[in-house]
């Protein structure tokens, strides 16, 4: 069972204007105590996000896990630690076939047969999610709420990272349904470094 953190941030290049600003960003979330980060870049742009990428493995590759969103050849050619897929991405075992069985592997799933399925997967976690109303996902699946993380909890023993809307106002519910974690966008953007030392004190 890999040890996931309770705070996993989200570096979503939507919020940021330079890579400069991005790696600053990422240090902050570090200087935090978190270990585990993961780049998200849904404009998709190969040369750029490798370019992020490999100055993110570079500034904070030796003190934090790095997962790179959707892409498994970007995560190997960066050098980072693992992969994260959703439903429309490479099928969970594909992506296992190409990172090999030490990288980290995370699914996406929105409801009950989802996580059925992911969980009969190599995967090393699972991710459910929105658990709240969203405005950082496009075209978001559903809100399942904290009854969603409760029902997740019931059907998988992979370690289980709620996601969507979760902010320092409602983690702990999010924890107490059952989720070993959480991944953030938007509460960490404001002031990184308070956010999730925040976070960590309210979870600890
Ligand atoms: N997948 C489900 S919700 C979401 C993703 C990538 C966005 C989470 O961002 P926020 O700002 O923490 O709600
Ligand atoms: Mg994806």
């Amino acid at each position: 069972m890999i040890p996931v953190p309770r705070l996993y941030p989200i570096v979503d290049t939507a919020s940021f204007s330079t890579t400069e600003d991005l790696v600053r960003y990422a240090e902050q979330l570090l200087a935090a105590g978190c270990t585990l980060l993961q780049y998200r870049n849904k404009t998709g742009n190969a040369r750029v996000m490798l370019k992020h990428a490999r100055e993110l493995k570079g500034h904070v590759g030796a003190t934090a896990r790095l997962i790179m969103n959707d892409r498994a050849d970007l995560a190997l050619v960066a050098e980072f630690d693992g992969v994260h897929v959703g439903q429309d991405d490479l099928l969970p075992d594909s992506v296992r076939a190409i990172i090999g069985p030490d990288r980290w592997l995370g699914v996406s799933t929105h409801n009950p047969e989802q996580i059925e399925e992911a969980d009969r997967t190599s995967a090393d976690y699972l991710a459910i999610g929105p658990v709240f109303s969203t405005s950082s996902k496009d075209k978001p699946d559903p809100v399942v709420g904290l009854e969603g993380v409760r029902q997740a909890r019931l059907l998988t023993r992979k370690p289980l990272v709620a996601i969507g809307g979760i902010t320092r106002a409602n983690a702990a519910s999010v924890i107490e349904a059952g989720a070993d974690s959480v991944a953030v966008i938007s509460d960490l953007l404001r002031d990184p470094r308070k956010s999730a030392e925040e976070f960590f004190r309210i979870l600890r």
